[in-house]
């Protein structure tokens, strides 16, 4: 990780860029798995865990009997924690239902606005090399508070093809009973196309690897919505020295370890802090288990020693982080000049991983810069927002005319005759 003192505005663009993607390679591998299971449905899917997964899978379901006895498997600890950050997300979540709007716009025309589920959501669940049964609670809890009718949860088995216990144990806690043994892009060519197993879908949710980005990329061209585009995770602290060298690099550490491609950058004002934290990153991630990945992303990371707060939040909006620290001794004025990032946590004592885990705010988050056009997962993503309206005889001779007008000048004379007939027949009526 280098420590860039005050550059000018025309090098951040290459100094906070992030790693980029062969997206070509990857849509070419990811096409056929598309097409395949389209055509073969549960076949497919079995023959690509044994391609991808390496195991033979007999049912793609995980099995009722698996279900009890995940949670035997889960220390008290682990579950009460669970059970604790679900608390939390529930409120925070459910508190996100807007009440239905009606408006009486004009007298006799009435308009509403209602939030209605979307009736079938499919939720992918990443294996590899963490088992993120996190992502379980930020995605199913939201689904069920809106009333989604049918959740599927996709996720990749083990070679032994088991699915964490973890990650069976959240699913079941929260009401998702429909967990199927699919992952990789095939997981989202069956949510989208419909298997024997998997039902179809009309909105996918969830990170991935590259090839489960890239075909839920696909997926759109077929009818269905997606979260968001979603890129490796990545942090930008803006700190000074009020907040301990150590906690901030602890939290720059805490998103290196997600992935090699994940990245991470130190916005401060002082040269001499950025090379303590730099130490200070240096000496724990010594101890990390998971070393060898926050080595790499750290590769990709980045200090940045900048003159003042306002140039320090010019460079934070124009990055546009997934997550934003704010931990300076003016915490508010720098929390209020951001209008770009996915989700900020404010103060020395407010480290990224609560609200990965268990403070209520949801993880699933814009990264890659769409934080300056896309929100996080909440509520509103499980919902759309049907509108209506009435219209009683006196709010047609009310609207009618208007509407009228305006059809005639925009040469739509059948518009405009749908109001015509219905205004004659009220004249004759009289
Ligand atoms: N920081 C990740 C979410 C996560 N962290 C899950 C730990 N578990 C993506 O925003
Ligand atoms: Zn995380």
């Amino acid at each position: 990780m280098n420590i860039l003192v005050n550059p000018e505005e025309k090098v951040w663009k290459k100094a906070v860029e992030r790693p980029v993607f062969k997206t070509k390679q990857i849509n070419k591998i990811v096409k056929p798995i598309l097409r395949k299971v389209k055509r073969n449905g549960d076949k497919a899917l079995i023959k690509y865990a044994y391609e991808f997964d390496h195991v033979e899978l007999e049912s793609l379901l995980v099995p009722q009997s698996e279900i009890k006895a995940a949670a035997d498997e889960l220390s008290p600890q682990l579950k009460e924690a669970i059970q604790k950050a679900k608390a939390n997300i529930e409120r925070f979540h459910q508190a996100q239902e807007t009440p239905e709007l009606i408006e009486e716009v004009m007298p006799g025309v009435v308009c509403r606005r209602k939030s209605v589920a979307i009736q079938r959501v499919g939720l992918y669940i990443p294996g590899g090399t963490a088992p993120l049964f996190s992502t379980v609670l930020m995605l199913g809890i939201p689904a069920k508070i809106a009333g989604c009718k049918e959740i599927v949860l996709c996720t990749p088995p083990n070679v032994e093809g088991k699915v964490h216990p973890a990650i069976i144990y959240t699913a079941d806690l929260i009401g998702i009973h429909k967990i199927v043994k699919v992952g990789g892009a095939q997981a989202v060519a069956a949510m989208t196309f419909g298997t024997d197993t998997v039902p179809q879908v009309d909105k996918i949710f969830g990170p991935g690897n590259q090839f489960v980005t890239a075909a839920k990329q696909m997926a759109t061209k077929y009818g269905v919505a997606i979260d968001m585009p979603a890129g490796p995770s990545e942090v930008l602290v803006y700190a000074d020295d009020s907040t301990p060298a150590e906690f901030v690099a602890a939290d720059l550490l805490s998103q290196a370890e997600h992935g090699v491609d994940s990245q991470v950058v130190l916005v401060t004002h002082s040269q001499k802090f950025a090379k303590k934290v730099l130490k200070e990153i240096d000496a724990q991630l010594e101890v990390l288990p998971r070393k060898d990945i926050a080595a790499k992303s750290l590769d990709n990371s980045v200090a940045i020693v900048v003159k003042d707060l306002q140039e320090a939040l010019n460079l934070i909006n124009f990055y546009a982080p997934e997550h934003l620290i704010i931990s300076v001794e003016n915490e508010e004025e720098a929390v209020e000049g951001i209008v770009n990032a996915g989700s900020i946590f404010i103060g020395k004592y407010t480290p990224e991983s609560v609200g990965d885990y268990a403070s209520g705010t949801n993880h699933t988050l814009p990264t890659y810069g769409y934080a300056r056009n896309y929100s996080g997962v909440s509520l509103d993503s499980f919902v759309k927002k049907i509108t209506y309206q009435k219209l009683s005889p006196e709010g047609i001779q009310n609207i009618g005319p208007t509407v009228e007008v305006m059809a005639e000048n925009e040469l739509l004379h059948a518009h405009k005759n749908a109001v015509t007939v219905r205004l004659n027949s009220l004249k004759k009526n009289k």
